[in-house]
């Protein structure tokens, strides 16, 4: 069996910046599949900047029995022409998709992309290769045993549970194999836990909302491992809110010193407000913490509370304050164009974002994403959102026009990030920064001004 795991191609989309980080999901897939001994390639396509076009011709030369992809929202479409594409070259060849867009329309994927031979709903990667290689000999007898899979069968679908599958003791599975795909400029990027407690309208909580903990050894034995492989002295964490079980978050602290990595290694992590707390905040630094982004979202209480955050503006505050206070970075991420949002709630998310001051701000603005509350009001015209298309390519949130909002424009919501952007640096007298800033996102830049006039950078 000839196998390929695929990270979707680099799209000319605003939104698929290069970014640093390995592809967690294909890497622990490679994880299960390399422990169970099968041979495979992995395109790593967005770090190796290859585009569709290429991707198919790697893929189709490549002859492979059974290609593998993970798969965002905006990319799943990419991922169906390329299938279709593979199919018309060789039939046999079966398709595997997973990751959160699937996660979320499991079913519809596979009604919408009828070159999709399965789907495989959570995370699977302890029985990865047993799915792979059964789906390869057609036995579907024994296929029909797993739950959270979908697959084609006489010409119609079949699933026993439609839910995503969740990994109870996280320990057990085999560490990503990122050695058979990440070069070594890209930053590791580890899992102290999986799963969020909170329950924010604009999230997928794809990773479910019980925190499952990893022993502190087994995190440090990975970080130590490939730490050394990549001669790398930094790391990020990537868990969804990394201090919000604080004991956890300690141990795994006072492991990293024990061994003495935090001498050798300095890291990065996300973290929600009601999560803060300064005498933690003192033990991350010593561990080797240097930048801590906290998830402001908004600078307004009532959208706050509609958003289901559990945290209010004075929260936010304090959070940011003890993260600075601890010595550390502060990164603000921030939302513009939350359910029942104005340009009051807008302005105040500016002003508080600007105030605030970090040392790095993004004002995203949102998207619906299927799998969230905001996805499901905007389906039903609630909140004063509308979904406009399913054309998956435009759940771009940079350039975004999957949605409407009642009480403004596209264009207002895009004006907005760009008076956020422009305050936050001049009134903080950011001015390299913002010079910086413009030059690194200049691709995003012009899709951004080219999406005032309706242009989409992809038709560019
Ligand atoms: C880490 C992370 C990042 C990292 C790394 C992203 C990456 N490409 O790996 C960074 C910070 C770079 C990032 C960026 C973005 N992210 Co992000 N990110 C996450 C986060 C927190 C964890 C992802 C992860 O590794 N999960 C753990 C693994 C184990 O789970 P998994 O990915 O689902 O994979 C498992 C299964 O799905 C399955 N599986 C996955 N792939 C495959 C393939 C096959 C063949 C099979 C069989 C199975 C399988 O097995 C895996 C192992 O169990 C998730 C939230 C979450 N909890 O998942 C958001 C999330 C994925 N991100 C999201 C978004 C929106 C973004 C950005 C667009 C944000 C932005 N404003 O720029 C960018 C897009 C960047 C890009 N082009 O890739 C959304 C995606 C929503 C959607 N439906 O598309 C999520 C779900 C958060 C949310 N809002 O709900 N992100
Ligand atoms: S805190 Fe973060 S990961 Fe948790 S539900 Fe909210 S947005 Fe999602």
């Amino acid at each position: 069996m000839k196998v390929a795991l695929v990270v979707p191609p680099k799209q000319k989309l605003a939104q698929d910046q290069f970014h640093r980080t390995p592809q967690m999901g294909i890497g622990y897939i490679a994880g299960g599949l390399k422990r169970e001994g099968v041979e495979f390639t992995v395109y790593n396509s967005k770090h190796a900047g290859i585009y569709e076009d290429e991707l198919t011709r790697l893929l189709i030369n490549g002859d492979y029995d059974l290609v593998g992809f993970s798969s965002m929202t905006f990319e799943i479409k990419s991922v169906g022409r390329i299938a279709k594409n593979i199919k018309k070259a060789k039939k046999n060849c079966r398709i595997v998709v997973g990751g959160c867009h699937t996660n979320a329309l499991p079913k519809e994927s596979m009604e919408e992309f009828p070159d999709f031979d399965l789907i495989c709903i959570g995370e699977h990667e302890d029985q990865i290769a047993s799915i792979f290689k059964l789906l390869y000999t057609r036995d579907y007898g024994e296929l029909e045993k797993f739950d959270h899979i979908i697959f084609r069968k006489n010409g119609g679908l079949f699933y026993r549970n439609l839910t995503r599958r969740f990994i109870k003791d996280v320990d057990s599975v085999f560490w990503p194999a990122y050695e058979l795909f990440a070069s070594k400029d890209l930053t590791p990027a580890y899992f102290s836990a999986r799963g969020c407690p909170y329950f924010c309208s604009f999230c997928q909580q794809n990773s479910g909302r019980v925190i499952r903990r990893r022993s502190p050894q087994a995190v440090c034995d990975e970080i130590e491992h490939f730490s050394d492989y990549f001669k790398q002295d930094t790391f990020t964490f990537r868990d969804e809110s990394f201090t919000v079980d604080k004991k956890h978050t300690a141990s795994i602290c006072n492991e990293l010193i024990k061994r003495g990595l935090n001498k050798k290694l300095k890291w990065t992590c996300e973290t929600h407000s009601r999560a803060a707390d300064y005498d933690l905040f003192r033990l991350m630094k010593e561990a080797g913490c240097y930048y801590v982004d906290i998830g402001g979202e908004s600078g307004s209480n009532e959208i706050l509370k509609a958003t289901g955050k559990s945290t209010t503006v004075e929260a936010i505050i304090d959070a940011c304050r003890k993260v600075r206070k601890a010595k550390l970075k502060l990164g603000g991420l921030f939302i513009l164009g939350h359910p029942n949002e104005t340009k009051r709630t807008m302005l105040k998310t500016i002003a508080l974002g600007t105030k605030l001051n970090p040392d790095s701000i993004t004002f995203s603005m949102m998207t619906p994403f299927p799998g969230t509350k905001v996805y499901e009001y905007a389906l039903r015209n609630e909140a004063g959102l509308k979904l406009l298309t399913k054309d998956w390519e435009r759940y771009d949130n940079i350039t975004g026009s999957a949605m409407a909002w009642d009480a403004f424009s596209l264009k207002t919501i895009k004006i907005f990030q760009l008076v956020g952007l422009v305050l936050y640096h001049i009134y903080n007298l950011r001015l390299v920064q913002f010079t910086k800033y413009l030059h690194r996102h200049k691709k995003g830049i012009i899709s951004y001004f080219l999406a005032f006039f309706g242009i989409r950078y992809k038709e560019f």
